[in-house]
């Protein structure tokens, strides 16, 4: 009994070393009691997740200050302690200063704000380039100027997954993308608008037909993570996931190389006319 008991023991502390092991991997998706945003997994979260928690001191002063505001006003000017009311109605410094005040405060705020959006703009120093194309109701994907192959993802149904593929966020062909690597992000649509979104990276742009747009990520660390579609699209809006392997770059050189063979060519004529519904073609 005493045996089974550290056997059991010995099973469990291996099964939280694997998951420790696992860790970056399995952790970049929502989890029941989570609180707060994803662990980051690009600078970009980094700072998107730091002015977040800037934003959430100033909230929580203002709130605080305006409750303080509202006690003080209900003890010292209630009609028990004032049964004949002042006349006053003009404070000219009090005035100034709730509306000066305010000002300070949102241009303190938008000065990072306007930085972390031109941040997250776009990255002159690409050096890889992912084309996302949203379709009803799966994503495309093209590498055009790293193997300039093609491949769709489609969400693995129930009864398709692997025990540990988690349910409406595994995809038949993940994206595969290197770690410490600025990676363009170009995304359009080819049917009606979606957006790629995958919150540990701190992305989430729409996806619009007939027009491209860019952004960049790169990403610190190795594992796997997960996204949704986050603009409705339709019946199987919630249908279309979108799963990012991050590998070492030998690992994604020697991916590439299979993946050539795999998929069809990003160039190919029949290709064009379907990345270019809706009137795009954006190489
Ligand atoms: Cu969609």
């Amino acid at each position: 009994m005493i045996l089974r008991k550290s056997d059991r023991l010995r099973t469990a502390l291996m099964t939280a070393a694997i998951a420790a092991m696992a860790g970056p991997a399995a952790a970049q998706q929502p989890r029941p009691w989570e609180l707060g945003l994803q662990p980051a997994a690009t600078p970009q979260m980094e700072q998107i997740t730091s002015f977040h928690n800037l934003l959430l001191w100033v909230i929580t002063l203002i709130t605080l200050f305006v409750l303080g505001l509202l006690i003080y006003v209900m003890v010292r000017f209630n009609e028990k302690r004032n049964p004949e009311p002042t006349k006053t109605s003009h404070n000219i410094v009090v005035e100034i200063l709730w509306t000066v005040v305010p000002v300070v405060i949102l241009v303190a705020i938008a000065v990072p704000s306007f930085r972390l959006l031109y941040y997250l703009d776009r990255t002159d120093e690409a050096e890889l380039t992912l084309k996302a194309i949203g379709r009803q109701w799966y994503w495309s994907y093209e590498y055009p100027d790293n193997g300039n192959f093609t491949f769709d993802s489609l969400m693995l149904e129930d009864g398709q997954r692997q025990p540990e593929q988690p349910r409406l966020l595994a995809t038949n062909n993940p994206i595969v993308l290197p770690v410490d690597t600025n990676i363009r992000l170009l995304i359009t649509a080819s049917d009606v608008l979606h957006s790629w979104a995958v919150p540990s990276f701190g992305v989430k742009l729409d996806a619009v037909p007939g027009r491209l747009n860019e952004t960049w990520v790169r990403i610190n660390q190795e594992g796997v993570y997960y996204g949704q579609c986050s603009e409705l699209c339709g019946v199987r809006h919630a249908y279309m996931p979108i799963e990012v392997h991050a590998v070492s770059k030998e690992a994604y050189a020697a991916w590439v190389a299979d993946a050539q063979q795999r998929f069809a060519r990003a160039d190919l004529p029949e290709r064009r006319v379907a990345s270019s519904a809706g009137g795009m073609d954006a190489r």
